[in-house]
């Protein structure tokens, strides 16, 4: 008796893997017409890109917007290059001794969550343009690329826009030499 309730739950998992395939066989029938996508899906997108536009002299200045990882697993970036200046680093803000907070370099990058969001906003946590040479002109674009801890990486365009703020204090050598 025992020997034939096994043998009738081991059909019942049979048929159900056979409708798991079968449903996945039609879904990709469904979706055939975006496959083409599917291959170059981004784990990791960015909504709202933007750099604080740069007058000559400005030596430095910041990148935004906000990250969104849709994958199932954080995501580690741990580098980031901007098409106009050699040097490009992952800041964060931190209190120095006195209690203001002031910005420095992310010495661990930045961990965007499974499934979660990463803001990069003035005053935050921000892409920073060092050595900065060019005059960046609000409405012109300036490419990144974010790297990914163990490969992958993100390219995106940011638009320059007039902004007023992220006049942060930089906590470490900004490169202009006026320090
Ligand atoms: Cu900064």
């Amino acid at each position: 008796m025992r020997r034939v309730v096994w043998m009738v739950a081991a059909l019942a998992g049979a048929l159900a893997l056979a409708a798991c395939g079968g449903g996945a066989g039609a879904a990709d029938g469904a979706t055939g017409a975006t496959e083409g996508d599917g291959g170059t899906a981004k784990p990791l997108t960015i909504t709202d890109p933007w750099i604080k536009a740069a007058e000559e002299g400005a030596h430095m200045t910041g990148a935004f917007g906000r990250l969104t990882n849709l994958t199932t697993e954080d995501i580690h970036v741990i580098g980031a290059t901007a098409s106009i200046t050699e040097r490009t680093e992952l800041h964060e803000m931190v209190s120095n001794g006195a209690g203001t907070p002031v910005m420095t370099e992310a010495e661990d990058g930045f961990v965007i969550p499974a499934g979660g969001e990463f803001v990069l906003e003035p005053g935050g946590n921000h892409l920073m343009l060092m050595e900065l040479d060019a005059v960046i002109e609000p409405g012109e674009f300036v490419e990144f690329t974010l790297e990914f801890d163990g490969g992958g990486s993100l390219t995106f365009e940011a638009e320059a826009r007039t902004y007023a703020g992220a006049n942060e204090d930089y906590e470490g050598d900004d490169g202009s030499g006026e320090h």
